[in-house]
Parts: structure tokens; sequence; C-alpha cells
């Protein structure tokens, strides 16, 4: 049977609300019915609500094939240049909604569907949310890679497929308890396994210089196989579609029969085993490195396969390897796949006879890295032993780069001077490690942070010696979000009504909806904006109470604040604020405080003591304040548990308010401020990452900014002010930190928090207690702003209006034209 692909007017019909093409929604059954059939053994009347899922991704998938291998074979026969982005996290979440949008098919399959006696949206929720990825950055790429195939950039995503994802979280008695995540227990139907397409890793082994002319070889000790699995991602009116291809990793012999024969069982899948733990969990780190050997191997594992894959389709394609930096644009997701640097020496030398002279340039200029985070602790470091057992071969390219480098500096004019220690790729400092952020600088063009704040920064300091030496390598891209999964997907209601107000077409230019900028103050689109989030809130309001059991108002300010539980992020200062605010409620139980809502969300790393601990004192917090007759219908708390994309989806439309409250100079950049600011939330922030951004597009007046700045953070830990000081001098603190020390939250463990507030006692590094007043002076004026209901749409419909520049679109044209050098194929921006 051929099926079709979605054409210009299915999609038109379906964006003007005209009716669905019958046709197209009967060749839809057909295609539903015939993969149950054929695909899965069922027939409709036995078919469970999972087997509908899996048949209406499969007929998904084939529509997306076409247009895949066209993409495919375009960039093949053109030759044009392609990039290759490198990441240990790919945080895809749900892929079958976005699928269907972006091709066209969403209203169709849903009449499908129904006509079958199957309700879309319900099937839709038992997708597993793929969590291959801890925050941010794994969900950064995701969106990169969606963004790549809307813009038509020829891109290939390289990672790892997990067995295991990010654990899921479960609340119990108010405590995190991670429970393993086995997002591939029904198989996965998205997915093209290549049995084809295995490479070799090694492990170990030893190095011998062979002959006069200095050739090497490495004798690994230890070999895996790597195999691909590849899933189509595809692009905004299926136009384009972008490859993301996951490593599995599998043993060269799963089995002996020697020792199985010897009646060792254990033995005889030994080395199947320590083969496949490389790609059996995702490290649940975020912002600090594991620094175990078996992440080192998840590292080194997916960055050989994958170079190994690129280079080799570069070379049977253009029979040389000179012309590889023409061809493909290698991007560093920080520096988890930093080892790149060091193997795609190897290749060009070891194994294509090329001179270091001739590799090296080759190597820089395909190579550019991404720095996610300035945090000293997140900074990987390997021990040089630990690198010269694992990977004997690279510890010595290591060594060859790093001589050259130091050696060019120091003949340099002003070389003598020159702090060689400070800019070495090994740090001799606390033991001899390998500074892979210094490996990834060294042999990459180009080198960017995430904000403008957080670029400034690495030239200021962590990278300020590197800067000195390269000036110019360090730029800027501010990440961006795709508007795709983030509005059109999450907030159909929004979406239509800013489609109305400033036309169809921001769907293929999401900036156009800067139009909305001169109706923020149209009483009648104010009315429908607050309509809109009210039924988002409503829907909400139910997640809640399945999850929590505790029945909130949906009319009260949902204040939100949902990310990875972290000291610089701050959960902290947001419920040591709710509490000042319940005692201030309870102080003053006739005076007219507006409702409130307060909703967290976010996990632990399983390692992270005190993040764990954040997340029981709001729980207890929770429990207290919920309880309590006086401030019933004022004030909430709730901890939404196993914070993940799907939850992203459904809360981010519901809020009123965004929290954005790190540190200043902690935040790199932040992705979930912008997919608030975008769907109309109000931000309440500091002045650091993207936040900045965020302001100056929306204007201060339609932000609300508090607390230090990075530059008086900086002063203020140079300078410490005595924290008992401070305490002193900020009304309400004290009895806030007294309470939750003295166990008022905890009463059948009065000890719980002991500790926690006896860290703030002692080091306010975060600044807690140093922005204390700040922040809940700005909440105050959050009040103030949410009572004048015409004020605050107007500022969150100005908010909606100037976010579009957030677009992951714009952020991969920038990373396109001044990293890549490739061009984009749809410029849907003028
Ligand atoms: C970000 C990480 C990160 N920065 C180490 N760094 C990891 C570091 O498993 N590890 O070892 C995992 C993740 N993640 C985030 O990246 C930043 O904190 C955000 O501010 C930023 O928006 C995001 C995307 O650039």
């Amino acid at each position: 049977m051929g099926f079709c692909r979605v054409n210009e007017t299915s999609l038109k019909a379906q964006a003007t609300g005209t009716p669905i093409s019958a046709g197209l929604v009967e060749q839809l059954k057909a295609e539903i019915v015939r993969k149950l059939a054929y695909s899965l053994g069922k027939n409709p009347t036995v078919a469970q609500a999972h087997d509908w899922l899996t048949a209406g991704i499969l007929a998904a998938r084939d529509h997306m094939v076409d247009v895949w291998h066209r993409t495919t074979r375009e960039s093949y026969e053109t030759g044009r240049k392609r990039v290759y982005y490198l990441s240990l996290e790919f945080l895809i979440g749900r892929s079958f909604a976005d699928a269907l949008n972006n091709l066209g098919l969403t209203g169709p399959m849903a009449q499908a569907m129904r006509e079958l006696g199957v309700d879309l949206n319900a099937i839709e929720t038992l997708e597993p949310d793929a969590a291959l990825g801890n925050g941010g950055l794994g969900r950064l790429a995701a969106c990169y890679m969606e963004a790549m195939a809307s813009t038509g950039v020829p891109a290939l995503g390289y990672g790892i497929r997990y067995d295991h994802g990010l654990f899921k979280q479960r609340i119990d008695g108010g405590k995190q308890v991670e429970v393993p995540e086995d997002w591939l227990s029904f198989r996965n139907p998205w997915e093209f396994e290549r049995r084809e397409s295995a490479y070799k890793i090694g492990f170990g082994g030893t190095v011998v210089s062979t002959d006069t002319a200095g050739e090497v070889v490495w004798t690994p000790g230890e070999t895996v196989f790597a195999v691909a699995y590849d899933t189509p991602i595809i692009g905004w009116r299926g136009r384009d579609a972008t490859t993301l291809r996951l490593w599995r990793a599998r043993a060269m012999h799963p089995l002996s029969l020697d020792a199985f024969n010897q009646g060792d069982l254990v033995g005889a899948v030994a080395e199947r085993n320590r083969a496949e733990a490389i790609s059996k969990v995702l490290y649940p780190n975020d912002s600090t490195p594991a620094g175990q050997e078996l992440r080192l191997r998840q590292e080194f594992f997916f960055t050989s396969a994958s170079l190994q894959d690129l280079v080799r389709r570069h070379y049977r394609q253009f029979g040389t390897l000179t012309t590889l930096p023409d061809k493909v644009a290698i991007q560093l997701n920080d520096t988890h796949p930093a080892l790149a640097v060091a193997e795609l020496m190897r290749l060009l030398i070891d194994q294509h006879g090329l001179q270091w002279e001739e590799a090296w340039p080759l190597t820089q200029a395909a190579i550019s890295y991404t720095n996610h985070t300035l945090l000293p602790e997140a900074l990987e470091t390997w021990p040089v032993a630990l690198m010269e057992r694992l990977l004997p071969r690279h510890m010595q390219i290591i060594f060859g780069i790093n001589a050259r480098f130091l050696d060019g500096v120091r003949r340099a004019p002003g070389g003598d001077t020159a702090d060689l220690s400070k800019l070495s790729i090994i740090d001799e400092s606390h033991g001899r490690r390998v500074r892979m952020a210094h490996l990834a600088f060294v042999g990459s063009h180009a080198v960017n942070g995430v904000s403008a704040l957080h670029s400034n920064l690495m030239q200021e300091t962590v990278f300020a010696p590197l800067n000195a030496i390269f000036p110019g390598r360090i730029t800027n891209v501010t990440n961006g979000i795709t508007p795709r999964r983030w509005l059109l997907g999450a907030n159909p209601g929004l979406t239509q009504l800013v489609s109305e107000v400033c036309g169809e077409d921001i769907s293929d230019d999401i900036e156009k909806i800067r139009g909305l900028a001169a109706h923020a103050g149209d009483a009648s689109v104010q009315e429908r904006a607050a309509a809109i989030r009210g039924e988002n809130k409503r829907k909400l309001a139910q997640i809640i109470r399945q999850e929590t059991g505790v029945v909130v108002d949906p009319s009260a300010l949902f204040d939100v604040q949902i990310k990875r539980i972290h000291e610089y992020k701050r959960q902290l200062l947001n419920i040591l604020e709710t509490i000042a605010l319940y005692d201030a409620m309870r102080s003053e139980p006739y005076r007219d405080w507006a409702p409130r809502l307060k909703i967290f969300a976010g996990k632990a790393a399983s390692n992270y003591g005190t993040a764990k601990s954040i997340i029981n004192l709001i729980n207890d917090v929770a429990a207290v304040v919920n309880n309590d007759i006086t401030t019933r219908d004022r004030l909430k708390v709730v901890f939404l548990p196993n914070y993940n994309v799907s939850l992203a989806e459904v809360i981010i439309p519901a809020a009123d308010l965004s929290e954005q409250i790190s540190t200043a100079g902690m935040e790199a950049s932040g992705t979930g401020n912008m997919k608030f600011a975008l769907n109309g939330a109000i931000t309440i922030g500091t002045l650091d990452g993207a936040n900045i951004e965020i302001g100056e597009r929306v204007g201060e007046k339609n932000i609300v900014i508090f607390g230090k700045t990075a530059e008086q953070v900086e002063e203020a830990r140079r300078n410490p002010r005595p924290t008992h000081e401070v305490i002193e001098a900020t009304p309400h603190l004290e009895g806030v930190l007294d309470a939750v020390a003295g166990g008022s939250y905890s009463p059948r463990e009065p000890g719980r928090y002991a500790g926690l507030v006896d860290g703030l006692r002692t080091n306010d590094w975060f600044m807690v207690l140093n922005d204390f007043e700040s922040y809940r002076l700005a909440q105050r004026r959050v009040d103030a702003l949410w009572a004048d209901q015409s004020t605050w749409w107007k500022m969150s419909l100005t908010n909606t209006a100037h976010c579009g520049w957030f677009s992951a679109d714009r952020a991969i044209r920038e990373y396109a034209e001044r990293i890549w050098h490739v061009p984009a194929g749809y410029a849907a921006k003028a």
C-alpha cells in the first residue's frame, strides 16, 4: 500500500481549521490497522491501548521515512557540509505528539483514531518519556536536533542508547526515593537497529612504536562493539529530518562456552556484562561530573564510535581526509565528548597515515566546543594514571598536543612570562589530571558560552589565560528552545490566540510573535489570554490532585520553580520565603492576601545530600501549610514528583510566575526561563544567565529582578559579612531559620534540618541569607502587580511578544553561520 506524504494543503487545512481531508483520514486508518496486524500481530478487537499507540507511532514513522531518506540522500549528493552533534545526553521526552505536529498530522491522526474507537490524547500519555539526559544540557540537545531539522541544517546527533534513562522519582514520607527508569520495556518503535553499523572500541592494552618512521601501533587489551540505533527527527512541516544515532555496547564474545562447560555460569557471561555495562545507565548528575571509570568508558565509547563513523563516511565519499573540515562540523556538547580531539588525531595519524602537522589543523577546523558551566567542581578532569591505563594511545596524543601547544606559547612574544601551569592541559596541582575543558578548547576553532553573561565570565575567569592566548576563540550563542514543542505543542490555546493576532505564519517564523506587543493592552486580548491560562491551570490542578492529593484553587497565583534541585538554584531561598509569607499571613489573618500556590518539582542527584534535604523540607513545609485552616484559602505548597519533560509541558503553560532565582553568576543560561516567558509567565529572577537577556527584550518593567549581581556576589564572597549580622539586619529571617532548625516543620524528628540551617549560618556561599530581603520585597511587588490584573496581563502578553528571539531556530542559525559555516536550508527569517 502506498502512503501519502504530508503536503502543504493538508498542513494549511489543519492550521486554518478547515476540514481535514477525508482521504487522508481513511489512509491513516488503513495504515494503523495494517501496523496492528502485521507488525504487532493483533487485530483491532483485542488490541490494548498500548498496541494502538505503537501502531500509531509506526504509521507516523512511515510518513517520516521518505523525507528522512531524501534529506540524507540530498546532503550526500550535494556533498553539503553536515553537523555532527556529540552529546552524552538527549532529553527527548515523548515524541508522538511532536512528530504529528511537525508532519501536520495531528488533526487527521486524532480523527483516524477516533473513527477506530481510540482517544488519541489518552494513548499519547502512554508513551514513555525518553529521559536520556539530566536537565538543561540534555534538553538543549533535543531542541537543537529538532531545530536543525526545521531550519534545514543537515545534522546527525550522536549519543548513547542507555537501557535506563534518568531515574524515576517517588516521594515517600516527604523524601525522594529513586526508582530505575525502564523506557525500553515495551521496545522503542521509533528506532531502527543498524547491526551493520558496528564499530570496535578498544580499551587498555599496549602501545608500541614499530619503526623509525614513527609508526605507532595500539593493541587494546579489551574490545567492545558499538552498535548503531537510528531515530529520525522530523522538522517543521515535515520538510526535512535529522538523524539521532545512539550507540549500544555489545560484547565481542557474549558467551564463553569454555567457562560454561566448566560450570562457571557467571564467568561465562562476564565479558558480556562488562561490555554492556557501558550503555546500561545514564549518570544522574547535573552540573557535577561523576568521575568514575565507567563514566570515562562511556565518554570514550560513544566518542570513538561517532568519530569512526563520520571519518569512514567522509573517506568513502571523498577518498581523502584532507577535506574533512569542509564537509564536517563536530560540535562537542560540553567536555563529555572532549576525547574527540585525541581520537580524531589518532584516526588521522594511526589509521590514515597523516602527519601530525597535517592532522592538527584539520582537527581544529572540524571541532568546536560548547561550555555549559563554570562551577569549578563541574569542570571535568581525569587522573593521568587512569587515562594511561584505559586509553594509553590517547594519553600519548594528549601529551603531544600539550607539548606543542605550550612550546608555541613559550616561543611567542611575551611567552617567557606566561604562566604555563594555568594554560596546560595537564593540571599538576593535585596529582596529575587531564583538564578536559583545556583539551576541548585547544582542539577547537570556536568555543562558545550559552548566554551573554556566561560567555563574558568565561573570558574573564576560568578561561582568561586561554582567552589571552587565543583571543576571539570564545564566542557567545545564547541558548534557544524549540517553539514547536514549547508553544505550539504545549499551549494550543495561546498559539491560537497569537495566530489570530499576529498571523498564521508565526509557526514558520516565531519572531513574528512580536506583533502581539501592540495588542498587549487590549482588554479583549487580555481576557482571552486569561481564559486560556485559566483552562491550563485547571488541567494542572487536576494533576496536582491526582499526584499529591492536594486540592488547589485554579484562580490562585501559580508560582512555579521546576528544575534540578541544586543549592545554586536556590529552592531553599524560595521555601524559606514561603515560610516567611506563611508567618505573615498567620499574624495578619484579616489582610487581603492574594491566594498563592507554590509549585515545586525537580530531582536531586542520588548522592547530593543537601539537595535531598531541601526536597524533604519543601514537603514538610507543604504538609504543615496545606493543613492549616487559617491560611487554607490563601497559601498552598505542592511538590510534584518525578519532574520530566512531559510534566514540564503541562506545568509551564499554567504558570503565572516563573522562579529563576539562581545565585548570580552561577546559572550559565537556563532554558526553562525562556519557555515560561514565551508562554506568558512573569519572571521573578536574578541578573543571571539568560534572565538578563529576557529582561533586555521584554523591558525592565515587565520582569521582576532582585538580588545581588554577579559582581556583587563575587565581592561578597571575597569580603564576607558575618552571617549573624546579615540575619540580624534582615526582618523575619531569624524567626524562619529558628523554626526550621528547631523542628517546627519536622516535629517527629526535630533535628532534621539542624544541619541544613547550620550550613547557612556558617557560610552563605549561595547568598540565600544575603538575598533574602531583596527576594521577599520582590515577591511583595509581585503581589501588587497581581492585584492589578490588567497590568499583569499586559506584562504577560508583552513577555510572549518579545521572547520569539529565544527560539532554537535563531540559536541554530547563529551556530550555522558563525561556528559551523554551513548554510541553513530554510531561511524562515529574512
Ligand atoms: C548545564 C551541565 C552538566 N551545565 C555535567 N552543565 C553533567 C554538567 O553529568 N554531568 O557530568 C551534566 C550536566 N548542565 C546546564 O546547561 C546549565 O546549568 C544551564 O544553565 C544551561 O541552560 C544548560 C544548557 O546550556
